[in-house]
């Protein structure tokens, strides 16, 4: 619904605001003009176009332009909105303050104010600096805004949004702005009752965004407002209205969630091989082993040094690789090098690179190779060229995913090599961050196809890269992408992945990757790690430990580091990390399918994977704040503790009020509710993870021998049942060939559901078959061998399937509380009714 607050006119606190006239209702939008009162200036936009639409029970959309002239507008980003809906019946309630301007937006089943320009408040809009605040009448924490190395919640502060490659450091809201790679104007804000809502600003100027305890300023140079209010009322519905409208993440293939091993330095094919041959000596899963811009001639792109890796050498080791179910990733930079070769040949004759503003022709950078010229994404024949150089590549490595870097994009030159900043980063009235927006970036008046400015559309470059990336795998190869970048913008995640960039090695970084893993869940790009070990640096056999047992929860798990610093491979140290890494991988391994089901749901119908815990809690504010970052979630019934000190080996670890069982051994966890519990945490142990009552996780039985997550799917599984306060218990798992591109939307999947229901004598565990749209291929995951019961209090006595007996080895332990029952030839994915007797 929406209301007029005309009679209420308040007073302007200052002389310069705007009024709004010619106030239009209609059932799904609202229209007015907004005319500018006080001292006329050219830089000042007098009439602004006022639009507001109710795209969703859930979602509002606020417009405001220029009347009289387009401006600058993010294309092609947002899912558009067929039909909106009439304001009467969504969720929220619009009212608006006519003289001054103002715009308060609540929440219907709480009355709450989810977004709210007040007529107080200072509302600018200037050719190139534009003020808006929401203040809201509560306090409330705001988690998002990234991309940055910082606490969640946000600390009072101010933000700055402006793709930088930046290694760190910790943003403390203090100017200057510590932005890094990616620009991502979304947050969520949630109250100390639990109440979330959202709100996302799809502009992609420079910004700089103030936070406080209840108000939140977005200062930009440039675009648009062009902003959009989620109603929430949990911060999982939050996340999933805001994936509605930049879309769902692209599903991972299968192998995607493996282990991955990197390192910029193995710089030539012997080092390769060896890398892989250790991992089989150690008997240590791998699943993908990727190379850094060591593999390039002279660090220009799509170039293999046929020197250090002979051609059909190299082409013969990535096919035992493949053969034996591996995977093989490359790097490829953002620049081009300028110099007599085919991509920059076949760039310049198609006009690909971004202008100059000092002379004619492509503007000059400097990165790895020397001289470089940027290409311009927003030219239509860039993908074209982009697809052409992968596929040439893709002749003398056959890749199965690709790595994008240095994609914000940098430049070790600030601004263009050789020339001073332009008038135009000189000059503006406003600078986010209070630091150039030329550092080791390309100038902001670089132009682009169409009249466009590296001004309005800095910030889209990594995004842009990745899509025309990621498409080379959907378009020409058929098959589903796995790109990881290392900047992003909204949306990025419906095509590419993202990692946490380059760390350092130190107890400090690693737990900041917990905050930055939760911020990229919330943005949409739900496949992210930070890299084991730590990138810059060297680490420590401790620090590795601490990572690998951490890592291996994240969704992408990769260990990678610097050319500069020591090996960290898992044989890197001695026995404690080397059993201590594979104990890890293994780890993660058991829980592939589990992991794989979470992903393929939140591409589905969107969501968050690797989440903070209070995304299940929402209502324990201790989760909000004091224990918002020592401790994470995987899905919705695997609750992690890891060590993020130096000496530790114990961990106080928050448990919120629920049933909790020890993941490994199904020991309850018996502690007064909503207390800190003191764990231990040896180094040579595995992580603390529990598993929350209510729930049934898929094991891999394979995790112990599988060398790949190619041989998982070869094993069978099992079903560990956790059994909540009321003796109930429900999982699911999907199965699919993890590869093609159009599983979803094709319907070649099965997705199964389990539901366990206890008796007095008897439980009942049903296998529902929610969707059968994937044959399996032979052999794969061929039964459910045996049934694992957490919270269990009396022995198994015999498992039937209608009236034929199924277990064959029953076991109990009356000190635990766990039951096992092997079982005979059950399928994971098809219909039974097991009965339990007790
Ligand atoms: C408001 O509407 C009236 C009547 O349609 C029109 O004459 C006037 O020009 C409009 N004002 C603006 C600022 O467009
Ligand atoms: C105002 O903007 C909306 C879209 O945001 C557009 O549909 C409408 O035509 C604009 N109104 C005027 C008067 O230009
Ligand atoms: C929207 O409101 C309706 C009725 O008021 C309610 O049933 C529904 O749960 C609400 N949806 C959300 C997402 O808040
Ligand atoms: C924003 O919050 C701060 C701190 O609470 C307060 O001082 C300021 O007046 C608020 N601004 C607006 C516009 O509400
Ligand atoms: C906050 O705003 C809401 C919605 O306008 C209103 O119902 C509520 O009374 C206000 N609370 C305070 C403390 O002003
Ligand atoms: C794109 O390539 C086609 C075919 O070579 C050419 O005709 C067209 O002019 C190019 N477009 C641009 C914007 O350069
Ligand atoms: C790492 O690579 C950089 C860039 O090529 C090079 O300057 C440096 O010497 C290398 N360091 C080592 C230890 O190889
Ligand atoms: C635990 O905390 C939650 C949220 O603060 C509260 O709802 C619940 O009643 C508490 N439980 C106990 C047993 O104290
Ligand atoms: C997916 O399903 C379609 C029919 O919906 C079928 O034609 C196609 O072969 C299937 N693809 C795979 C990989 O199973
Ligand atoms: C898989 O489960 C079946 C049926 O329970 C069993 O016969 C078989 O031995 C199991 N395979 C392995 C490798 O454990
Ligand atoms: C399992 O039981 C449900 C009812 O509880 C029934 O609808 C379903 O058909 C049964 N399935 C099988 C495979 O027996
Ligand atoms: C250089 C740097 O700071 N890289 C990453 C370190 O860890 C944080 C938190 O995970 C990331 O956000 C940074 O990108």
């Amino acid at each position: 619904m929406w209301l007029i607050l005309s009679l209420l006119s308040l007073v302007a606190s200052q002389s310069n605001y705007y009024n709004a006239v010619n106030i239009t209702f209609k059932a799904s939008s609202i229209s007015a003009i907004l005319q500018y009162q006080g001292t006329p200036s050219s830089s000042i936009i007098s009439s602004l176009n006022l639009t507001i639409i109710s795209e969703t029970y859930t979602r509002l959309r606020i417009r405001i332009t220029d009347l009289n002239s387009p401006r600058w507008e993010v294309p092609d980003i947002i899912i558009p909105v067929q039909a909106p809906v009439p304001f009467i019946s969504a969720n929220y309630s619009v009212s608006i303050h006519n003289s001054p301007f103002g715009l308060e937006v609540t929440r219907n089943s709480n009355g709450q104010q989810i977004f709210n320009i007040d007529p107080t408040s200072l509302f600018q809009y200037q050719n190139q600096d534009i003020i808006m605040t929401s203040s809201l009448n509560y306090s409330y924490n705001i988690y998002g805004f990234g991309e940055r190395v910082t606490n969640f919640p946000l600390n009072p502060g101010i933000y700055t949004l402006f793709s930088r490659d930046a290694a760190g450091p910790y943003d403390n809201g203090q100017a200057p702005g510590k932005n890094m790679y990616s620009s991502q104007p979304m947050y969520l804000g949630l109250d100390n009752l639990g109440n979330a809502h959202g709100g996302f600003l799809l502009n992609s100027d420079a910004m700089d965004i103030s936070v406080t305890s209840s108000n939140i300023t977005y200062r930009t140079i440039g675009g648009v407002i062009d902003y959009f209010v989620f109603v929430g009322p949990t911060p999982e519905s939050v996340v999933k209205q805001y994936q509605t409208l930049v879309g769902f993440p692209v599903l991972t293939p299968y192998w995607g969630l493996g282990y991955h091993q990197s390192r910029w330095g193995y710089n030539n094919l012997l080092a390769l091989e060896n890398i892989v041959d250790k991992f089989l000596q150690y008997k240590i899963p791998l699943d993908v082993l990727w190379t850094d811009i060591d593999c390039m001639i002279n660090y220009e792109d799509f170039t293999l040094d046929p020197t250090r890796y002979n051609y059909n050498d190299f082409a013969a080791f990535l096919d035992r690789l493949h053969a034996a179910g591996r995977r093989f990733v490359p790097i490829t930079d953002a620049a081009i090098a300028k110099t007599n070769y085919p991509p920059y040949n076949d760039g310049t004759t198609k006009n690909l690179w971004i202008g100059s503003p000092n002379h004619p022709g492509a503007l000059l950078g400097d990165v790895w190779p020397g001289p470089a010229v940027y290409i311009d994404w927003f030219n239509p024949n860039a993908t074209q060229y982009w697809h052409d150089q992968m596929g040439q590549f893709r002749k003398i490595m056959e890749f199965d995913g690709f790595w994008v870097d240095m994609n914000e994009p940098s430049n070790f030159c600030d601004g263009e090599c050789g020339y001073p900043p332009s008038p135009l980063v000189q000059n503006l009235p406003y600078t986010p961050g209070q630091t150039m927006l030329d550092t080791k970036t390309i100038d902001l008046a670089g132009t682009h196809y169409g009249g466009l400015l590296e001004y309005d559309v800095h910030n889209m470059y990594g995004f842009k890269m990745a899509i025309a990336s990621a498409t080379f795998f959907t378009q020409v190869l058929n098959t589903r992408p796995f790109v990881i970048s290392r900047s992003s913008f909204p949306s990025h995640g419906r095509h590419a992945s993202k990692w946490l960039g380059d760390n350092f090695s130190q107890f400090e970084w690693m737990a900041y990757s917990i905050p930055g893993m939760f911020n990229f869940q919330i943005f949409g790009i739900p496949l992210m790690g930070a890299d084991i070990c730590g990138f810059n640096w060297d680490t420590t056999e401790e620090l590795c430990c601490r990572w690998y047992q951490l890592g291996m929860m994240y969704t992408f798990s990769r260990n990678h580091n610097s050319n500069s610093s020591i090996s960290q491979e898992p044989w890197a140290f001695g026995p404690t990390l080397l059993s201590v890494s594979n104990n890890a991988i293994r780890a993660k391994y058991s829980l592939m399918n589990y992991y794989y089901t979470l992903m393929f749901h939140v591409s589905n119908s969107g969501g968050t994977v690797f989440k903070p815990t209070f995304f299940e809690f929402p209502n324990d504010f201790r989760l909000q704040r004091i224990h918002s970052q020592d401790n994470f979630m995987v899905g919705g019934a695997l609750l992690v503790h890891p060590v993020l000190t130096q000496g530790a080996i114990t961990v106080d670890a928050y448990f919120p009020a629920d049933v909790w069982y020890n993941w490994y051994s199904g020991k309850q966890i018996v502690l007064p509710f909503n207390r800190t519990l003191t764990l231990l945490a040896p180094l040579d142990g595995m992580i603390n993870v529990h598993m929350r009552g209510g729930h049934i996780i898929p094991r891999n039985d394979g995790f112990e021998t599988a060398l790949t997550s190619q041989q998982l799917r070869y094993s069978n599984i099992t079903l560990v049942i956790a059994v909540s306060g009321q003796g109930k218990a429900v999982g699911m798992m999907v199965l699919d060939d993890g590869l093609s591109v159009d599983t979803i939307s094709s319907g070649n999947y099965t997705a199964m559901e389990y539901v366990y229901i206890e008796g007095s004598t008897s439980a009942q565990l049903n296998f529902n078959i929610i969707k059968k749209g994937y044959t399996k291929a032979r052999g794969e995951w061929p039964f459910i061998s045996q049934i694992v019961i957490y919270g269990c209090l009396q022995p198994i006595t015999s498992i039937f399937n209608q009236n034929q007996r199924v277990d064959y080895n029953l076991q109990y332990s009356t000190n635990l509380k766990v039951a096992v029952g092997k079982i005979d030839h059950i399928f994971p994915d098809e219909a039974y009714n097991l009965t339990i007797n007790f």
